[in-house]
């Protein structure tokens, strides 16, 4: 059996430092383990090679210089459990044996996802490029600054958590033949852009206005028509939160992404302005914009439409003239995301390498998304992000639980079946081609005529009402959650959530009037013309409906699934302990919620029975052969599966292994570890007979 233990400290004290080590596999010691390492300070428990991790809310002194030391180059179980520990594994693992790796973190709202990524990244930069070669350092420095930019333009208060992500975010770090990191790139998923211009109750805009208003001098402010005072800025004072919460850190973060500030000096502050007809508001956005006034204007307060061959202009009422304005702040916020996560991409893009010269590069993957939420209302957004969620629990029931028995089953590998919930089937719900309820979604946007968000809950009712996820009823008559009209429920993998149905036709088609493209099109600033190339089309060449916000979400949910499953996935689990930000309080029920939602118990089980590695025979042979008699340089047996056999048999690992028809499984990493140090061993010993043979000193 593994045997972790926390070296340097009494084993029993703090817990198991694996709970595949539980005496007996149950829920109740699962969360007496988990319990017991929080309140020790022990915030990291392994299963087997995917860490457990308790957001501990304080300050812990274990991520430093020397811990890092600690952790460089050791075997997994040869120090306490650690994010450092899966960083090495996966750095090692795609140095080794050449092959991409990716660290997947997962856990609901502020279950320390974000931190745990900035800890991995911090790592990988710091026991890297040991010769300290100039190009190398430079890219660690902008794949680590990068952060700090995304942050502030991605992350928000939310009711869940302070800094919370409003925008998944893959990053692959390349390396080359050497191990040192040579490049990387971002890939962003769907920003919550909803909240440039509303925020729930006790909720802020994201960081970066609050820093901007707070942070910047005076002489910037002013050439940005800005005032210091937050509070005159409806949009980001709907949620009442202006105060600020990092406010010893905003003149930090402020000068922290201060080198993308002519973002904001040409066009940051289209959304502060509330779109009026006063005129003075007009010129400082046509200012702002570099445009002129009057087109500004009209395309405020007009909409050019086609009918037959003429065109006309015609007045918004002021609902339109009201949407129109709040979806271009949208707009324009999210595209000046997108291209601050193109320019940091710029930079660090991989360059000048040479396969032919440098040999394979290589990637290690870390996905740090947004946590499955529930908030009082929940709509469009929190329902994509609730989807994200569901389609990485299913990666990891696919890669950890599922094809895991299946293989031991089709090794033949005596195997009980051990059962687990498959959330495939909420998956399906939502993503399934015509029945799904993104295809619903797509379907009453492509309508003609006005259809209404009623209109499509009526719909979903009818395809779906007899979905075991999916409900419109009230589960009791005392129910206050779900509106009959309004409101639809999901019975995800973490929680039962009911999603308000008011906003997602807008949200799905996203509509920016034409207007506003050209408008931005025709700026004199080369970088908002570049945002916006749709503007280039007339009235009468836009046809093409573009993909509606769902499709383009899946599309890209599938795809980020795809490439996490092309590569070694490691994983960080991660569980907020309570809802108060408190380092010193367990929820029980909170904590066993999300032990049973994560599958973590099953998880166990599937370890404790199964086998750490596996390896063709062939394979197998190829790396060890030097370690037996029986098989250097050759075997003479019927099989190399019988070669294998006599192999592991000699160095006295029988009781640790299991023969499969094509693949030999061991049990525990230890037993590779020993391996590989023979092996380490005999290659040594061979090389310096070889080298006496030339020599001719043998
Ligand atoms: P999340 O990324 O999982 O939520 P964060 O990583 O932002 O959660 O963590 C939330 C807060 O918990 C942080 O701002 C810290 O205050 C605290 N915290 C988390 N991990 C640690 C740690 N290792 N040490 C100390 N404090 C920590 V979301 O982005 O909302 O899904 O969408
Ligand atoms: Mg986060």
């Amino acid at each position: 059996m593994l045997a972790i233990v926390d070296s340097t400290l009494p084993f029993l004290e703090f817990g198991k430092a694996d709970f595949v080590l539980l005496d007996n596999v149950s829920l109740e010691e699962f969360m007496a383990n988990l319990k017991l390492r929080f309140e020790k300070g022990r915030i990291y428990t392994y299963i087997g090679e995917v860490v457990v991790s308790v957001n501990p809310y304080r300050a812990m002194n274990i991520y430093g210089r020397d811990t890092i030391e600690q952790y460089k180059g050791r075997e997994l179980y040869e120090r306490p459990p650690h994010l450092f520990a899966i960083a090495d594994a996966a750095y090692k693992a795609m140095k080794r044996r050449n092959k991409d790796t990716c660290i997947v973190i997962s856990g609901e709202s502020g279950a320390g996802k974000t931190e745990a990524s900035k800890y991995i990244m911090q790592y990988i930069a710091a026991i890297t490029n040991p010769s300290q070669r100039a190009e190398v350092e430079r890219v660690k420095n902008m794949l680590l600054k990068s952060n700090c930019v995304l942050e502030a333009f991605g992350n928000a208060k939310t009711n869940r958590n302070d800094n919370s992500s409003r925008f998944g975010k893959y990053m692959d770090i390349n390396f080359d033949f050497k191990g040192d990191p040579i490049g990387g790139h971002i890939n962003n998923y769907l920003l919550e852009k909803s909240r440039v211009i509303f925020q729930q109750e006790g909720e802020r805009s994201f960081h970066s206005f609050y820093q901007l208003v707070k942070g910047a001098p005076d002489a910037q402010l002013r050439s940005l028509h800005i005032q210091r005072d937050p509070t005159a800025y409806t949009y980001i004072k709907v949620g009442g939160q202006i105060k600020v919460l990092y406010h010893v850190q905003i003149k930090r973060d402020y000068y922290g992404w201060q080198g993308s500030r002519d973002l904001w000096c040409r066009h940051g502050t289209a959304w502060f302005v509330e779109l009026t007809e006063n005129s003075k508001l007009v010129s400082i956005l046509g200012d702002l914009l570099s445009t002129k006034d009057e087109n500004v204007e009209k395309a405020l307060l007009y909409r050019t439409v086609a009918t037959g061959r003429d065109v006309i202009d015609k007045q918004h009422t002021h609902q339109e003239a009201s949407y129109g304005r709040d979806a271009l702040a949208k707009a324009i916020y999210e595209r000046l995301f997108c291209w601050i996560v193109g320019r940091i991409n710029d930079i660090i893009e991989v360059k000048n390498y040479d396969v032919r010269v440098h040999g394979k590069n290589t990637v290690i993957g870390v996905l740090d998304i947004y946590g499955f939420e529930i908030f009082q209302n929940n709509s469009f957004e929190q329902f994509c992000i609730n989807y994200c969620n569901e389609k990485l629990q299913q990666l990891f029931i696919q890669l950890v639980l599922k094809q895991e028995q299946e293989e031991y089953q089709r090794e033949g590998i005596p195997w009980k079946h051990i059962d687990y919930f498959n959330n495939q089937i909420i998956v399906d719900l939502v993503e399934q081609q015509h029945k799904g309820i993104f295809a619903v979604l797509d379907e009453a946007c492509m309508n003609v005529g006005k259809v209404t968000d009623e209109m499509f809950l009526q719909a979903l009712n009818g395809k779906l009402a007899k979905h075991a996820h999916y409900t419109s009823r009230k589960l009791s008559p005392t129910d206050k959650n779900l509106e009959f009209d309004r409101d639809f429920r999901i019975r995800h993998y973490a929680g039962d959530v009911a999603y308000s149905v008011v906003g997602f036709i807008d949200k799905n088609k996203d509509t920016l009037f034409q207007d506003f493209k050209r408008l931005l099109y025709n700026s004199s600033n080369p970088v908002l013309k570049a945002m916006w190339p749709e503007g280039k089309l007339s009235i009468t060449e836009v046809t093409k409906r573009p993909l509606t916000a769902a499709t383009l979400f899946k599309n890209s949910m599938i795809s980020l699934v795809e490439n996490l499953a092309s590569k070694e996935p490691y994983y960080v689990r991660c569980i907020k302990p309570n809802e108060v930000k408190s380092p010193l309080l367990f929820e029980h029920e909170r904590c066993k919620h999300q032990v049973e939602y994560l599958g973590l118990l099953e998880n166990v089980r599937v370890r404790r029975a199964g086998f750490a590695n596996r390896q063709i025979y062939p394979r197998f042979l190829q790396r060890y052969k030097m370690i037996s008699e029986f098989t250097w340089p050759n075997h003479d047996l019927p099989s190399d599966k019988e070669a294998v056999k006599r192999l592991l048999q000699g160095c006295g690992f029988e009781h640790d292994v299991a023969y499969g028809k094509t693949k030999v499984f061991i049990r525990t990493p230890r037993t590779i570890f020993s391996l590989e140090e023979q092996r380490a061993e005999m290659v040594k010993r061979i090389v310096l007979f070889l080298q006496k043979v030339w020599r001719g000193t043998l």
